[in-house]
């Protein structure tokens, strides 16, 4: 897969190619044609280069088959916590059963700028369609090994959360359909509120039918020059379907990646495949690396994007409505006095002049 941002460049350089072919033609024939060569040849070596320079996995970072020494060796680069155990298919962070709560822990901090996790995953149970629960998330937190009530993580956590919901528990609005992946940015005070499936402090999300899935579940988050996207895999085409598009993201660097899930009432196995951590290879204009300041505490810049729940104090639609409606009204009633008015000053006009 090309990089969005080789994509980009690609697209520039062949507009640019585009114009400057249709600029010139007209004077130098010869010259245009050869300018087109350069040009596709240039296009083809740099998308060649985005192939090339696409990723690269970071074992240090990524848990994978066969798990190696994962739960007991102390050279094993994560930790289990709760109920998670490991078999040779996957990390089962909860079994089928009420009131668990399992986790599994990076023991190295991230120190990567540019990076992309896939998560394969798999959620399965005996439960009823919304008679399970309550799904599992995956972190890049300040902290690690906590117990919690988010996901089976703390509340009020520092960094990025991605959850998997497979309970609505704010079935007041039947608007979407669970299961449902969603994406917050804590920045230690932000509070994830579980009653409401964590609404007020979503970033974005979609709705992903990952549970008793006969296919594999797949997700990956691309966190590259404070974008963050978050694409799905989940229904067998074996193709990326965008699901959050975030820009202005600012995440510090030095968090641990984990993985975490809780049952309640209700429970479902909740397992994961592998987590595979890459680095991506972006380059940076002198600019962009000027503005890339180090952060502290977890931010987005514009969040103005994100508070369309919050009632806005200006005119609401209908009021909108009401008020062009009246506008216009008043606009005709001016405009039919006004022909009347007109239309008696000329009869007058006429009636003085004979
Ligand atoms: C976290 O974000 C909220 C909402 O944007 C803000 O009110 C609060 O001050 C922030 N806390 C910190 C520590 O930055
Ligand atoms: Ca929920």
């Amino acid at each position: 897969m090309v990089s969005s941002v080789a994509k980009s460049n690609l697209a520039r350089l062949r507009s640019f190619c585009f114009l400057n072919s249709v600029f010139r033609f007209r004077s130098l024939l010869r010259l245009t044609w050869l300018l087109i060569t350069i040009c596709y040849l240039t296009s083809q070596s740099l998308a060649d280069d985005g192939d090339f320079m696409e990723e690269f996995l970071k074992r240090e970072y990524s848990l994978v088959k066969p798990y190696r020494g994962l739960g007991f060796s102390s050279s094993s680069q994560w930790d289990l916590m709760g109920t998670a155990m490991v078999t040779p298919d996957h990390v089962r962070l909860t079994p089928d059963l009420q009131s668990r709560q399992g986790a599994v822990w990076s023991r190295i901090p991230l120190l990567l700028q540019d990076w992309e996790l896939r998560v394969q995953f798999k959620i399965h149970g005996q439960g009823k369609k919304n008679l399970n629960g309550d799904g599992l998330a995956i972190w890049l937190t300040r902290d690690r090994m906590k117990n919690g009530p988010v996901f089976g993580n703390m509340n009020h956590f520092s960094g990025l959360g991605i959850f998997v919901d497979t309970y609505p528990n704010d079935d007041k609005t039947h608007d979407r359909t669970f299961p449902y992946i969603s994406v917050m940015l804590g920045n230690g005070t932000l509070s994830y509120d579980h009653d409401r499936d964590g609404r007020s402090t979503e970033l974005g999300g979609c709705t992903a039918m990952a549970r008793n899935s006969v296919y594999d579940n797949f997700f990956l988050v691309r966190y590259s020059k404070n974008r963050l996207t978050l694409m799905v895999d989940i229904d067998g085409k074996q193709e990326w379907r965008e699901c959050a598009d975030i820009t202005g993201v600012r995440l510090p660097t030095g968090y641990f990646l984990g993985a975490s899930s809780a049952t309640g009432d209700l429970s479902d196995n909740h397992d994961i495949i592998s987590m595979k951590l890459y680095e991506l290879t972006v380059e940076r204009t002198p600019q962009e690396v000027e503005e890339g300041e180090v952060v502290a505490i977890p931010r987005v810049d514009n969040m103005e994007q994100f508070q369309v729940e919050v009632e806005e104090e200006g005119m609401s639609g209908v009021q909108l409505f009401f008020t062009i409606l009246f506008t216009v009204l008043g606009l005709i009633v001016l405009g039919v006095v006004g022909l009347i008015v007109y239309g008696r000053w000329k009869e007058n006009k006429r009636k003085r002049f004979y």
